[in-house]
């Protein structure tokens, strides 16, 4: 028999209608307990082709004229970044609480004015970081819990393929900023999730596509605050036999085992007894199609977190204050990678 739920419907908006949002717009669909009512895109041939996809009929190309109009208990902003601190802080004046994209924040400073702003305004925020909610992550991050392989104390996680992530997403080949700035924060991000926060780290970057504007490959050091070390890889430019975009590569060693996520959402965990591999395929949600099914997953999870955060006032696990310190290693990543590999200290 199905019980009715404790609590009343949220009621959400979706701005920006463009590649990414259409995984959160199907997800959104999939959740209980929420309702998407209107959305908001100064595209309009995006903004209609979402409203009729998704069958949301409250349709606008300003965001302050949506707030003023529609009473809303959350935004989920899915634009790019530089839209980001205006709209987050938007959102924040109108009472509304707040989900935004990565990077939440094209500058540190900026990042801590949006957080400062929603604390202000009293107002939930969200970043909408979701790797680390990946099936596999979930996964690695439970072994590591029930100390499987007893005290973590090298890590390494890595992201290399050559997938073309430019024909998706054509903003990647001309920003100044690429492969930290996109990829290397969800892949800091799980770091810290798996590994704790960092107290310095060292990088170095390069380009090898000739046609991109940014860096393409990225190698982070890092020393965590409990004395763990990580290196963090990501490369657009690597060409494999099995390429396997879009997944993360884990590997950790303990002090009674290691861990090793491997190709094809593998999980081999080694200890005193014994060798075991575990199957973490993620679901192929019924609107997913591989190989982004895995981040797909992820999204319908992280936004599924969302929600019963809302409804128990709990801080989301990616809050704005939680992804201040992932923000931080990109800022200092670039810092070091631009200045000879120099080693760079984390604020606490
Ligand atoms: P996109 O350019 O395809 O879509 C952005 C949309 O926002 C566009 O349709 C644009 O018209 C609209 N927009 C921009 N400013 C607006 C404003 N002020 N008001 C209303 N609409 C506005 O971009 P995308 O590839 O979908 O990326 C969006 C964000 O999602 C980026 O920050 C990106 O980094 C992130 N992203 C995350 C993942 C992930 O796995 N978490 C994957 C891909 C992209
Ligand atoms: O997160 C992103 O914006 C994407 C992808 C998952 C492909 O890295 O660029």
């Amino acid at each position: 028999m199905m019980t009715a739920s404790v609590y009343p419907m949220l009621k959400g908006a979706v701005i920006g209608c463009g590649f990414f949002a259409q995984n959160h717009l199907h997800a959104w669909r999939d959740i209980a307990g929420v309702e998407i009512v209107a959305l908001c895109d100064g595209n309009a041939e995006r903004l209609q082709a979402s409203g009729k996809l998704f069958g949301i009929s409250k349709l606008y190309s300003d965001a302050s004229t949506m707030l003023a109009q529609e009473a809303l208990d959350f935004v989920d902003i899915a634009t790019t970044v530089g839209s980001h601190r205006t709209l987050v802080e938007m959102a924040a004046n109108a009472g509304v609480a707040v989900i935004c994209q990565k990077p939440f924040a094209q500058s540190l400073a900026d990042a801590h004015a949006m957080t400062a702003c929603c604390a202000a305004a009293d107002v939930p925020l969200m970043v909408h970081e979701n790797f680390r909610w990946q099936t596999p992550i979930l996964a690695l991050r439970e072994a590591l819990e029930q100390g499987l392989i007893g005290q973590p104390f090298w890590g390494r996680v890595s992201f290399r393929s050559a997938y073309d992530v430019y024909s998706g997403q054509p903003y990647l080949a001309t920003d100044a900023r690429f492969i930290i700035q996109d990829l290397g924060i969800h892949i800091l991000d799980i770091a810290r999730c798996l590994f704790g926060n960092v107290a310095q780290l060292s990088a170095t970057t390069r380009r090898v596509n000739p046609n991109i504007v940014g860096e393409d490959v990225a190698t982070i050091l890092s020393t965590h605050r409990n004395g763990i070390t990580s290196v963090v890889d990501c490369s657009y430019a690597t060409m494999l036999a099995d390429d396997p975009f879009p997944q993360t590569l884990v590997e950790i060693d303990g002090t009674e085992g290691s861990l090793r996520l491997l190709s094809g959402y593998q999980l081999q965990i080694h200890n005193k007894s014994g060798s075991r591999i575990i199957d973490c395929q993620p679901p192929l949600l019924p609107w997913a199609e591989r190989p982004w099914h895995n981040i797909q997953g992820s999204v319908f999870n992280i936004q599924q977190h969302w929600v019963e955060c809302l409804q128990e006032k709990r801080e989301p696990a990616t809050s704005g204050r939680d992804n201040l310190h992932t923000l931080a290693l990109v800022e200092a990543a670039y810092q070091s990678a631009n200045n000879q590999q120099m080693t760079v200290t984390i604020a606490p």
